[in-house]
């Protein structure tokens, strides 16, 4: 991790009754300051904002907030603030320590709140004045009226069942640089215990709904139709979910979430999604290594089953965007070639494809304690194989998982996929949208330059890399003059 000077611990000293507050969203390696980029700004992938919103919506009218996006804009630094405030995931941790070390040495208070933090509290009390744990709820005006009085405490815990409805001041975002403000949530948390994933560690493996009315309410005051529920596991009960889907299909709005793909076997809950809006699902399919499945305790399916369920989907208009993760031990470097051709196989219209990441306090983080040898939490991004693999090296399964993007993205088969698109039941919504992303993410293959090569075929890598040295004008030149 990045060595951050310590600080002296800031006096609880009065910070007055109308302060000025600012609010930090950190971003780490590509991202950051990308938004002022030309080739690719990453527009497409910002949508969200809803923790520092939160944050935000739950301070009192008498303070001022200042949001900072540190995708599209730089900290002021030099402005005066009374409290600073930063969202914490753990590949953005190092820069959200450097960003409240400098704010701390010129002797204003930071809280680190989000789902680092969340997790991993001691760590990030050492960096801070003030941790807030879990949901802002509760915890953020308890915690204001503690600095009002000079009485910060260092940790502060969240209510995830005290959520209200507030108003989210996005007067404070620079809207032009968001793809939509839309986002919102129905439910927090997931009931499932996925080893990987900080989201079951966070809630504890417990989902929390919101009130149907209230979520109804909030989507009246949208502007346009789209709608983004940033849920990790809409569908997860079926009973709130249909009431919730039943209850907006009235606003006539499109939008897309996160699912599981057993919701291609409930004809009468894809008939709500399709009358609500639904234009499209992330769903997670992680692998389609028989070993890798049984590893994890999941029955194992067939390729005929995956493309009967997408199939389907389709034929209610609803688009997949399939999670894929590469490095489980059971993964051989020939995975990449398998899990594109299976991907085209079965007809994915989106991928994001990810390198396991033993996030800290997962179970999975535990299991693999011995084994990770990259301890700089700005590499937990998912992009980075921060452990020894089991069959193949780090840099293979870097540059095996690349491939797979580059490969998937290839603008042959982004044609390809379009032409089923155009064919696809569906409103002129379902065939805009994936375009729209497919070229997004084209855009991001270029612009963060990816490259990659497919381990499983090195040799035709470095016979590649000869043919490219061979042709190159400089070895060209040197042929010559050697002639
Ligand atoms: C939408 C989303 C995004 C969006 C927008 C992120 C944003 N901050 O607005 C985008 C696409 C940009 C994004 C990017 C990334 N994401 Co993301 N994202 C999400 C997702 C699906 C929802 C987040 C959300 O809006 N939740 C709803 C809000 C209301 O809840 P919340 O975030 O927990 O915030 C509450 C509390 O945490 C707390 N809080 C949060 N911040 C603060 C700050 C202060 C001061 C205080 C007091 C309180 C506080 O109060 C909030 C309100 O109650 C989550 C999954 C999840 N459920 O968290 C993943 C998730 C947060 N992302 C994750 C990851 C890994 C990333 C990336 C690093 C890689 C990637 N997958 O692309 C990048 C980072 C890019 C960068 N910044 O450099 C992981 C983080 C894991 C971890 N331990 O770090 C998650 C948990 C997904 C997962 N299942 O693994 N992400
Ligand atoms: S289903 Fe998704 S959100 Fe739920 S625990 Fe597993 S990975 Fe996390």
């Amino acid at each position: 991790m990045t060595k951050v000077q310590f600080p002296k611990a800031i006096k609880n000293t009065y910070k007055g009754e109308n302060m000025k507050i600012l609010l930090v969203l950190p971003a780490c390696g590509n991202w950051r300051g990308v938004g002022k980029k030309k080739l690719f700004n990453g527009k497409t992938f910002r949508f969200s904002m809803l923790p520092l919103l939160t944050v935000a919506g739950l301070t009192p009218k008498k303070h001022t907030v200042t949001i900072v996006d540190e995708q599209i804009e730089d900290i002021p630094f030099d402005e005066k603030f009374d409290l600073v405030g930063i969202n914490t995931m753990t590949a953005t941790a190092n820069r959200a320590y450097e960003i409240s070390d400098y704010f701390r040495n010129d002797n204003v208070p930071v809280v680190l709140g989000g789902v680092h933090a969340s997790l991993n509290p001691e760590e990030a009390k050492h960096y801070s004045d003030a941790v807030v744990i879990g949901p802002a709820y509760d915890a953020w005006q308890r915690l204001l009226k503690d600095v009002e009085s000079g009485n910060l405490k260092k940790e502060y815990q969240g209510n995830p069942a005290g959520t209200k409805p507030i108003h989210l001041p996005k007067h404070l975002l620079k809207r032009s640089q968001y793809i939509s403000l839309n986002a919102t949530y129905a439910t927090l948390g997931c009931k499932n215990k996925c080893s990987y994933c900080t989201v079951s560690a966070m809630y504890k493996s417990c989902q929390y709904h919101r009130k149907v009315e209230e979520v109804v309410e909030e989507l009246k005051g949208f502007e346009g139709k789209f709608v983004l529920f940033a849920d990790d596991n809409l569908t997860q009960d079926r009973d709130y979910c249909i009431s919730l889907l039943k209850a907006i299909i009235p606003l006539k709005k499109k939008w897309v979430s996160q699912a599981s793909l057993e919701i291609a076997d409930d004809n009468e809950l894809l008939q709500v999604m399709k009358d609500s809006g639904c234009v499209g699902l992330f769903i997670g399919l992680e692998t389609f290594s028989e070993e890798s499945l049984k590893q994890q305790n999941k029955t194992v399916k067939s390729p005929a089953h995956y493309k009967k369920a997408i199939k389907k989907l389709h034929s209610y208009g609803i688009l997949v965007e399939s999670g894929i993760v590469f490095g489980f031990d059971s993964d051989r470097k020939d995975v990449f070639r398998s899990t594109l051709s299976m991907l085209g196989e079965i007809g994915v219209d989106i991928i994001q494809a990810s390198i396991l990441t033993p996030l800290p306090a997962t179970p999975l983080f535990d299991a693999m304690r011995e084994r990770i040898v990259d301890w700089n939490w700005e590499h937990y991004d998912f992009k980075y194989a921060v452990f020894n693999p089991a069959n193949m090296s780090r840099e293979d399964l870097k540059a095996g998982t690349e491939w797979v993007v580059k490969q998937f993205y290839a603008p042959q088969r982004i044609i390809k996929r379009f032409f089923r698109w155009c064919v696809m039941p569906g409103s002129l919504a379902s065939k805009i949208y994936p375009l729209f992303l497919n070229i997004a993410y084209l855009g991001r293959v270029i612009g963060f330059k990816l490259q990659g090569y497919d381990p499983s075929t090195e040799s035709d890598h470095v016979f590649d890399k000869l043919v490219e040295m061979k042709n190159s004008p400089q070895h060209r030149r040197m042929y010559e003059e050697a002639a």
